[in-house]
């Protein structure tokens, strides 16, 4: 999330792939929900009055990366309904021209199955996502998962990226796009229902779904497994690199509900690398 200046303009011609989901709902799709295997060990369910503020640093923060135009604020975060609710306006405040929120978990953890029901904003330059950063540690050496990132100008995409270090100290990452067709055919428009988005980060390596399905998944020989406690961020930019600055067409405000957000580590300890991997093809490496 933090982390598009540099390769923006590298994923824009290459990244954007249409990624259709080719896989069943394989072994490891089965064990992503087989509560035995979990142990839950973070989650807000977001039914109390207001934020908790014991689990989430909810952040007043002017700076933004990327050329962001937000100015996140507490009072954008609210609970509505048993969500979480991110509204993103076009009320100008201190030199910034909209006003969202972000919240970081007080909770690290390393490795584990993270999973966050949401129902994201789109539009013309607004930006959602479910993130893991750590806390406190240099970017991008201390690395960065990406669960879900959307391009509100895109209602068909969500992607999944891991930001890392290379041995140079060079920000490297890899990224994948989802797109995927409902039974008639037509793509499914993420923003326009709840989804599910999960993580599972083991030590030897990264996979990401959404409603249960496995879109992508990067081992060491793609990526430096991180191994470093992270915090769970959700937030809504508006503007910037990623998807560029609103426009006439932008239509605020934005909300980005999420309905809980669930931390598990696998039971018994995370000691155990993945035993299906053979399950997920070769992928095109188009955008790695
Ligand atoms: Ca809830």
């Amino acid at each position: 999330m933090t982390t598009y200046l540099k390769c923006l303009p590298w994923c824009k011609t290459t990244c954007a792939v249409m990624f259709v989901s080719l896989f069943a709902r394989g072994i490891y799709a089965q064990q992503l929900e087989d509560p035995t295997r979990w142990t839950l060990t973070f989650s807000d369910e977001f039914e109390g009055k207001a934020v908790d503020t014991d689990k989430w640093d909810v952040l007043t923060r002017k700076d933004s990366y990327n050329d962001e135009k937000q100015y996140y604020l507490p009072e954008q975060a609210s609970i509505v309904d048993g969500m979480l609710r991110i509204t993103a306006t076009d009320e100008p405040y201190d030199g910034k021209a909209y006003r969202s929120a972000r919240l970081e978990s007080r909770f690290a953890q390393a490795y584990g199955k993270f999973e966050i029901r949401a129902k994201i904003p789109t539009t013309k330059g607004i930006w959602p996502a479910i993130w893991l950063l750590p806390r406190g540690a240099q970017w991008p050496t201390g690395g960065e998962i990406d669960i879900m990132e959307h391009h509100g100008s895109n209602p068909a995409g969500v992607n999944s990226a891991i930001h890392f270090a290379d041995a140079q100290g060079n920000h490297q990452f890899i990224y994948r796009d989802y797109t995927t067709t409902d039974d008639d055919g037509q793509p499914v428009h993420w923003p326009d229902g709840f989804h599910i988005y999960s993580t599972v980060w083991t030590p030897t390596d990264i996979a990401f779904f959404v409603d249960g399905v496995e879109y992508y998944r990067a081992g060491r020989e793609k990526t430096p497994v991180i191994d470093t406690p992270m915090s769970v961020i959700l937030n809504t930019a508006v503007g910037g690199l990623f998807d560029g600055d609103p426009d006439d067409n932008t239509v605020f405000p934005q909300t980005f509900d999420i309905d809980y957000v669930r931390v598990y580590q696998r039971t018994g300890g995370d000691t155990e690398s993945h035993p299906d991997t053979t399950s997920v093809p070769n992928q095109s490496k188009l955008n790695e």
